[in-house]
């Protein structure tokens, strides 16, 4: 496979490179450059911060079968890069055991990975593959195309659904710890030098009010016996999921320190929005909108509710504030940070992938504004603080170019996402809105006076 474009690049490193993609839920993506002649193929060089002007052509690939996996894909595609999609397409198996599927109608693999070269004339192979089980068909997967980054964007990712019952507790952490485990193994085992990227969460921080910035992912601490030391920021998550999250931020700094795996993680906050400029050019390549009680995210939702006239599920008083980032500004991120690995023998990078800090009350306020509906306090399902400060650091996306998304200069992004919404809204289930998954008993049983209409 060749790479159209990667002579900006070669000629700035003065070496092949090449670019492999892993989205989580099981996406793999990868790049290859336009020599694609493994047997002359030099070690992956250290590739400098470049600026963010670099021509089009540079940016490698990434992509999955997900709701961030396909756009990041087409993304990184369109900018040149060959992209190898890997997804055992088990979030669609997700939709048909919990009797709800995306609100947009998004088409299947063969038919999104077809029109996109109808659209771009770009080729992005796609594999079906469990991560978490298909070892081997992973480390012949590396051997075959020699990727220099795979971006790991491959795994259950929704706090509700890893709370629903001891089966998807279960399933999530052998599904998200061992698909992490495989892949560094398979890393290691193929030889070759593959930076890993992969999509983490800003949950691993935890939210109670930390009383100061939260760092990219380690502190300076002094250790007793007075020796300084910066160390991984101390973990604490708020549900089964994000605690496979901080589970995967182990087994990096163990590979990292024993094999010399060159990783970065990413630690997202939450993504909303659904189209990008890749998925806009043909209906076939839309997006995925999660709007149900396990994978519906709040902003997405709320406004999904707000174009329904449902009211507002505001979870206890609204009080909780989280990290966004909208969609575009996902795919890009992973570029920068595809574009940007880790010097050889240097510690696993992470960066804070968010563009601001909102409160979900506060969201729900401008979205009920907008649209006219009222907004519906529920029992909060979950075991989380009601109320919280957070401060964030950015800086390093920041310091490598990116000039995020905000939601206040960008309303009409919100607008978007309601035509989405409003234009498939038969295709909702009305009774998948309300939660349904609960942190503990004592939790489901305050929350049976949840109803979709609310007290208002
Ligand atoms: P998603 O569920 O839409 O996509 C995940 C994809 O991975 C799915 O297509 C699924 O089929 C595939 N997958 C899961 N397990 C797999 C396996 N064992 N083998 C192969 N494929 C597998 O989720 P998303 O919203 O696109 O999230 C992608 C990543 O980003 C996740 O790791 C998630 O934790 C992280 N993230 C998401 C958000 C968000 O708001 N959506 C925020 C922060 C971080
Ligand atoms: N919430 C409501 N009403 C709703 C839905 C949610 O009030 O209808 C509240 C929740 O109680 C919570 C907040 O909104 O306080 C965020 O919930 P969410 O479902 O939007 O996000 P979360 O469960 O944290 O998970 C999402 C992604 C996950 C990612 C995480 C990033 O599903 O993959 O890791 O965002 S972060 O939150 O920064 O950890």
């Amino acid at each position: 496979m060749h790479l159209v474009g990667f002579a900006a690049l070669e000629k700035r490193v003065s070496a092949q490179r090449q670019l492999f993609i892993l989205c989580a839920q099981l996406s793999l993506i990868s790049g290859y450059n336009n020599q694609n002649n493994h047997s002359n193929r030099s070690p992956t060089p250290f590739l400098p911060s470049l600026p963010p002007s670099l021509p089009p052509s540079f940016p490698p690939t990434a992509g999955g079968d997900g709701f961030c996996g396909w756009p990041t894909a087409l993304y990184l595609s369109e900018k040149g890069h060959d992209v190898i999609i890997v997804d055992n397409l088990s979030r669609r198996n997700i939709d048909n055991e919990l009797g709800c599927v995306s609100l947009t109608p998004i088409s299947s693999m063969e038919t999104r990975v077809a029109a996109w070269k109808q659209v771009s004339g770009k080729t992005m192979k796609f594999i079906n593959l469990d991560v978490a089980k298909d070892y081997q068909e992973m480390v012949q997967l590396f051997i075959d195309e020699e990727p220099d980054t795979v971006v790991h964007f491959a795994e259950q990712r929704a706090a509700p659904y890893s709370q629903k019952g001891a089966k998807q507790k279960r399933y999530t952490v052998d599904n998200n710890v061992s698909g992490t485990n495989n892949l560094l193994v398979a890393v290691v085992e193929s030889g070759l030098d593959i930076h890993i990227v992969h999509l983490g969460t800003m949950g691993v921080y935890g939210y109670g009010t930390s009383g100061g910035e939260i760092p990219e992912g380690y502190i300076d601490v002094i250790l007793p016996g007075g020796r300084p030391s910066s160390i991984l920021h101390p973990a604490y998550p708020g549900s089964v999921y994000h605690t496979t999250k901080c589970l995967d931020a182990l087994l990096f700094q163990f590979y990292n320190k024993n094999d010399g795996v060159k990783v970065t993680d990413l630690h997202q906050g939450i993504v909303w929005g659904t189209n990008t400029p890749q998925t806009i050019k043909d209906e076939r390549l839309i997006n995925r909108f999660d709007y149900d009680g396990d994978y519906g995210t709040v902003l997405n939702r709320f406004i999904m509710q707000g174009a329904l006239g449902v009211p507002l599920t505001v979870y206890g008083t609204g009080g909780q504030t989280r990290g966004f980032i909208h969609i575009t500004d996902t795919a890009k991120c992973v570029e920068i940070a595809v574009s940007n690995p880790p010097q050889a023998g240097e510690k696993v990078q992470i960066f804070n992938q968010i563009a601001e800090t909102l409160k979900v009350g506060d969201l729900a306020k401008l979205v009920a504004e907008k649209t006219g509906v009222s907004i519906n306090f529920l029992k909060n399902p979950r075991l989380e603080s009601a109320e919280n400060e957070l401060e964030v650091a950015n800086r390093k996306f920041r310091g490598l170019g990116l000039d995020p998304i905000l939601l206040d200069s960008n309303m009409g992004l919100i607008d978007e996402v309601r035509t989405i919404a409003s234009k498939y809204s038969e295709r909702c289930v009305r009774e998948k809105i309300l939660p349904a998954s609960f942190w503990n008993k004592k939790r489901e049983a305050e929350c049976e006076v949840n109803t979709l209409v609310g007290n208002k």
